[in-house]
Order: C-alpha cells, then structure tokens, then sequence
C-alpha cells in the first residue's frame, strides 16, 4: 500500500496487510514457526528461511509501522532497548554519541553501563537549544540521540533545526518517538535518519507485551541494522507481532483520547494548590508549547508534575490513586502513575538527575483512554 496515497487511519489498518492468499483470511496469519522448508539446499519459498532472519508476521508489522512513519524500511526487535542497542551497535570503538539529557533511564544506562566500555564515547547535553548540540559535535561524532517529547520532562526538541546542524557534519540523527507514535509527529519528515520506538507503549498499547521497532529511509543504513537484528537476533516473537499489528489498527483512535484525556488532566492539575507545576507540551505555559504546537499534531498523553512538599507527600500521592496504577511503563489503555527518581531513573546518577529536575517530588502520568472525569476525581482524592 503506497504511503502517499492514504491517510493515517487507513495505513493504520491496511498497510503491510492484504487478506492471506490461500483461504481468504482477512487478517496476517500467525505463522508460528522458526524454520521454512527448503525445496532443494538453498532455493526457498519466497524469501524465508529461519526465523529470527524473517518471518511474514513480523514482515507484516514492519512494513505496516515504516508506512506510518513514512519510511522505506521497518526492524521489529524484541524491545525497545534491544532496538535502541542496534542503532548503537552501527558504531565501532572510539565513534561518540551526543545524547539528549532527559531520556529514559534504561537508553542512558545501555551507553553508560554497556556501549561505553566497548570504546564507544558520549555526551550528554540539552537540545532543546540545538546550538549545545553543534557545540558538543566532534570530528568523531557520529550519531545524535534523542527523544521528543522527553522521558521523564516531556522537553520538545526541535528535530528539523538539529537535523540540520548535523547534517552539515555528517552525523545521524536518531529520535526516540515512543511519546508521541507517528500519529502525532514523524520525524523522518524533519530530516531524521532513524526512529525508534518502544512498541511496548503506545503501538502495543495494552501492557500485554515488550517490543521494539527502528524505521529507516537509506537502504544501506536499513541493511546495517537488519545485520544487528538478524546476527545478534534480539527479535520478537510471532504471537508478539500479531497482537502489535492488531493494536495499530486502534492507534489513531486510542491516541485521540489519550490526548484529550491528558489535556483535561494537565488543566486540572494546573490549577490546583498541591500541586507546584506541570509539565505538558499542551500547555501555553509550557517552554516549547509553540514548536510542540508545529512539529506534533497532537500533545500527547503523558503529563508529568512536581506535587508540593517532599517525598513524603509524593510518596502519600503514589499511594493512594485507585484508577492510576502505580508502575513503569506506559502509553497502555489504563493509567498509570509512577516516580521516576526512583523508579524509570533509578540508575541516571543522582547528581545528573538533580541537576535536570527528576526530584523527589516529580510525579509521571501516563494517562489511558478511561473517563476523564473519573480520573481527575483519583487525581483530586489522593491529593486531597
Ligand atoms: O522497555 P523497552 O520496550 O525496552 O523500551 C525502552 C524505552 C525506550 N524509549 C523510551 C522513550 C521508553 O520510555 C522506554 C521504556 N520506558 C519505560 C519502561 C518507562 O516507564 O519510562
């Protein structure tokens, strides 16, 4: 299905899908198995040989999130870190990294803790000026790191001014887009070379499963990272794909209400005397609401905000929601609250986390698609 030709909702549900040849049957069949029969050694049917290199399910849904990000080319990985690792995994000892300074806990511990001491060097710096990140490339960069809106201070980056300072230099750019899903910004539109995403959140979008996805345009750099997904084979599995593939159907739906209901949580919380600031690109008063307002089409359904008091307080909050769960992860159906100093952050160093503003008193909300005036009513009791 050609990606200039339809429209989100209709890519949603018909790209990378035609009814299964055979038997008419109108969804991607489950195609359970980890290895093809061989007509003779070496010639296949179609393209299939061993799994963890291909397999129609997961084929499905690569080629039905590359349409809804508009690229050629879709990796389907069996988490979102796992996806992230093989866009780091493109680099050799001695290559640095400049990665944004708020993003999740678990992309700055695979560099800090992992790729670092395979040789490779990085630096942390805030984007939402994108002259720190012409400033912090060197003759050894290679590669630009970040998430928009950011994990956990929902910061807006402006992807197309950072695509251009490192285009000048050659370095690549990679966005994190598991906060706002291709329904609300697409990078590769402002010049990104690659997306990544944790398809565990918004695209999976019902807490049932973990997964990642990277989307490329540039062949070479597509071959690049099918060599890491099918060599070091952290792949999905197939039941994963298919339930991945049936939750895009909904994406555009879900991500409406997300957005709607986040909104009407953000205001509520604004105006109310426990609480000392939110955090919502929605906002006016928010610092990037004009850029969030030209690169997304939509603001979202995290809502991050700093409760007044101490951890005490925060702690009392977390404990006492009854709609909002408390746990990690996010952009499921249901809401979710969480702390990310202690939780999603735990392992960015104290003094970083201090420094960006991830304090005691920082209270995350993935906020689902339940009632909003059922959620503001657990939001009002447990502050009260
Ligand atoms: O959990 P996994 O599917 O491996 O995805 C990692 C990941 C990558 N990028 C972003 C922006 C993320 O938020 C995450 C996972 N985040 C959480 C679990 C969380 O609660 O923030």
């Amino acid at each position: 299905m050609g990606n200039d030709k339809y429209k989100f909702g209709t890519l949603a549900i018909h790209a990378g899908q035609a009814p299964d040849p055979k038997y008419g049957a109108i969804n991607v069949p489950i195609y359970q198995t980890s290895t093809y029969v061989q007509k003779s050694p070496g010639q296949f049917f179609e393209n299939y040989d061993y799994s963890r290199v291909n397999n129609p399910t997961r084929e499905a849904l690569e080629k039905n999130i590359a349409a809804l990000e508009g690229g050629r080319r879709g990796l389907a990985f069996s988490s979102g870190l796992s996806a992230i690792a093989a866009i780091f995994q493109q680099l050799k000892a001695g290559d640095h990294i400049v990665l944004c300074d708020d993003v999740y806990g678990g992309t700055y511990r695979l560099l800090n803790m992992f790729f670092k001491k395979f040789g490779l060097e990085f630096t942390v710096v805030d984007m939402t000026e994108p002259e720190n990140v012409k400033k912090a490339i060197r003759d050894n960069t290679k590669l630009v790191f970040l998430e928009t809106p950011t994990n956990p201070l929902l910061k807006i980056i402006d992807i197309r001014r950072i695509s251009e300072v490192t285009r000048e230099r050659g370095v690549l750019v990679a966005v994190d887009n598991t906060f706002a899903t291709p329904y609300l910004q697409r990078p590769l539109e402002f010049g990104a070379d690659i997306v990544a995403h944790s398809t565990t959140k918004y695209l999976a979008g019902h807490s049932d499963l973990v997964g990642g996805m990277l989307v490329v345009n540039d062949d070479k750099l597509a071959e690049g990272l099918h060599l890491a997904q099918y060599a070091i084979g952290a792949v999905p599995g197939v039941m994963d794909c298919y339930l991945t593939l049936r939750s895009t159907k909904t994406l555009h739906l879900r991500m409406d209400r997300h957005c709607r209901n986040a909104e009407a949580v953000a205001n509520f919380l604004a105006e109310h005397p426990k609480v000392e600031k939110v955090l919502y690109p929605g906002l006016e008063s928010h610092p990037q609401h004009s850029l969030a307002k030209e690169q997304m089409s939509n603001y979202g359904g995290m809502v991050s905000f700093y409760i007044k008091g101490t951890l005490a307080d925060a702690r009392r909050f977390l404990e006492r929601t009854r709609i909002f769960s408390l746990a990690e992860s996010l952009g499921g159906v249901e809401s979710l609250v969480e702390h990310p100093a202690i939780m999603t952050h735990a392992s960015v160093p104290e003094d970083q986390r201090n420094a960006l503003g991830i304090s005691d008193t920082l209270i995350r909300l993935s906020v689902g698609v339940e009632d909003s005036e059922d959620l503001i009513s657990d939001l009002k009791e447990a502050l009260e």
